[in-house]
């Protein structure tokens, strides 16, 4: 379950928050398989919960109501044509699921039209009962709702945020949930991101897992497990550990990206420690992990998992990318995100609920692309920012190699090699680096990705010399927009 089957010479993936199958699978085509991506996380696919007070949030995707594929995002026909295509443009698809609970505790319509009534546990387009949701029998809560993280039975038998929470040690309950994930497999996607995992006993999810087809042979070759992403948030400080599911997929390390946000945007840590980054950190293997730099619900001041940096913060967010995709350490997630009309009150974002770019009959924009590859509108497109597909491409041509090289020069000035294949350099704060240093490359004059693109064996950005002993003179003003110099052998002039 924690490998992403990735076409051959791709390692990352993209979330891309919101958007619709048509678009998805445009994007396949025309930039995904091009560039190198392995796969996309794509929103929550099946029906659920609409929302109109406050006027579809992003959030009612996380209220099932059944498990038909219908959706803000498209139909089941326009899921089913995303995968095909996807799969042939060598992309994979993983889809966030969401099978810890159904909807709040109030009754109304779904997406696909199908009644619900939370408060009783009804979802007649299962269909799940009373008997499906836990109760009093499990949950000792007075409302039935969690209140303390410090109660790991309180955590998985009790409702999260009064939804519904599904008895999942019922045979009845894990056979439906199996079956729509059978169903998804079945139509080509390589795996699952599993919501709120940590709200689940770990013997209920390898229950159901162990259900689970393979996936299809004709896309991914006999006898291949799905990927599963459990969304598990452990900071450190509760008694459930990212460690208890390990080996039922890989988790959410959310530290990561904290870590990274104390250094690159509020320099209360130093990168020069970065060293050792990793499982020398106290954090799971790097082969259990996925990493990333925020998530779609941290980047609007949300549901725990920390300050992360983000869009807003363009250059350490290109700083940190970069460092990312450079270093070995887990396998990347990039968020694609959406601007919304941030508005922070008293420390709290009173407009962070605010759904996807939408028409006036509230259907999710289109997303329009420019000839710069940059996206038009609110949608902010992460994936598509010169510094952040260029490290795309650096670690799959460097794939394989190990961290060597690693060197400091102050605080937060770093640079390390990948093997003899690539080099990167970064200064993290407002101060310098002006030195020669050994890259571990081969002689040649080579493209520096951040401030350029290698096109047709020409670079539009710095050469930079590696000279026969592979050492290069690397000059790098942090005060600069793109403070970083990343070099690797499939980019030479
Ligand atoms: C909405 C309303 C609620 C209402 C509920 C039901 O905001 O007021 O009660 O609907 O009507 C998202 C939103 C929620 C939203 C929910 C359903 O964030 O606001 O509720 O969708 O529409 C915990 C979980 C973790 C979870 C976070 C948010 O452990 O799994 O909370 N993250 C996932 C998704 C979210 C999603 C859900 C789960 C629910 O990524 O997008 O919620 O499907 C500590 C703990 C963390 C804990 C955190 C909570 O840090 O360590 O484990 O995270 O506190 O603050
Ligand atoms: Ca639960």
């Amino acid at each position: 379950y924690s490998d992403p089957h990735c076409a051959s010479g791709r390692d990352s993936i993209v979330h891309l928050f919101e958007w619709k199958w048509t678009d998805i699978k445009a994007e396949c085509e025309r930039f995904l398989g091009p560039y190198g991506f392995c796969g996309v996380q794509v929103s929550p696919a099946s029906e659920y919960a609409v929302v109109t007070n406050p006027n579809r949030p992003w959030w009612e995707r996380y209220q099932p109501v059944s498990y038909n594929i219908i959706s803000r995002s498209g139909n089941e026909q326009q899921f089913r044509d995303m995968v095909t295509t996807c799969n042939k443009a060598g992309v994979r698809i993983y889809v966030d699921t969401v099978f810890n609970h159904m909807t709040g505790s109030y009754s109304g319509i779904g997406t696909g039209g199908n009644h619900f009534d939370g408060g009783s546990c009804s979802f007649p387009g299962v269909p799940f009962g009373s008997q499906d949701c836990n109760g009093r029998d499990n949950c000792h809560t007075s409302d039935g709702s969690i209140h303390s993280y410090s109660d790991p039975i309180e955590v998985r038998n009790c409702r999260l945020q009064s939804m519904a929470d599904l008895r999942l040690s019922k045979e009845y309950v894990r056979s439906k949930i199996a079956e729509y994930l059978n169903r998804l497999i079945d139509i080509g996607v390589a795996g699952i991101r599993v919501d709120a995992a940590k709200h689940m006993w770990p013997g209920d999810l390898q229950n159901i897992f162990s259900r689970l087809h393979d996936l299809r042979s004709d896309i991914f070759g006999p006898g291949k497990k799905p990927f599963v992403i459990l969304e598990v948030i452990d900071m450190g400080g509760e008694p459930i550990k990212m460690t208890e599911y390990v080996g039922t997929g890989r988790v959410t390390n959310f530290i990561y990206g904290v870590k990274l946000a104390d250094m690159f945007l509020r320099h209360s840590n130093q990168a020069k420690w970065l060293a050792n980054f990793g499982e020398a950190w106290g954090m799971p293997s790097t082969y259990d992990v996925v990493v990333f730099l925020n998530n779609h619900d941290n980047q609007r001041g949300d549901g725990g998992g920390g300050d992360p940096i983000t869009f807003w913060d363009p250059k350490p967010m290109k700083i940190a990318t970069a460092f990312m995709l450079a270093h070995p350490y887990g396998f990347p997630r990039i968020m694609s995100s959406y601007r919304w009309n941030r508005n922070i009150q008293n420390g709290h974002d009173v407009n962070n609920w605010e759904g996807p770019p939408h028409n006036g009959d509230m259907s999710i924009k289109d997303v329009q692309v420019n000839a710069d590859l940059s996206c038009s509108g609110d949608w902010v497109c992460e994936h598509r920012w010169r510094e952040v597909y260029n490290m795309v491409a650096f670690r799959n041509v460097v794939a394989g190699t190990t961290l060597t090289n690693f060197h400091s020069y102050g605080d937060q000035v770093i640079s390390f090699s990948r093997g003899s294949k690539g080099f990167i350099a970064l200064v993290g704060d407002d101060s310098s680096l002006n030195s020669n240093i050994n890259t571990g490359l081969p002689s040649g004059d080579y493209c520096d990705v951040i401030s350029g693109n290698y096109e047709n064996g020409a670079c539009t950005g710095k050469t930079i010399h590696v000279d026969g002993s592979g050492n290069a003179h690397i000059n790098i003003n942090g005060h600069s927009d793109d403070p970083v110099v990343a070099i690797h052998i499939g980019a030479k002039v």
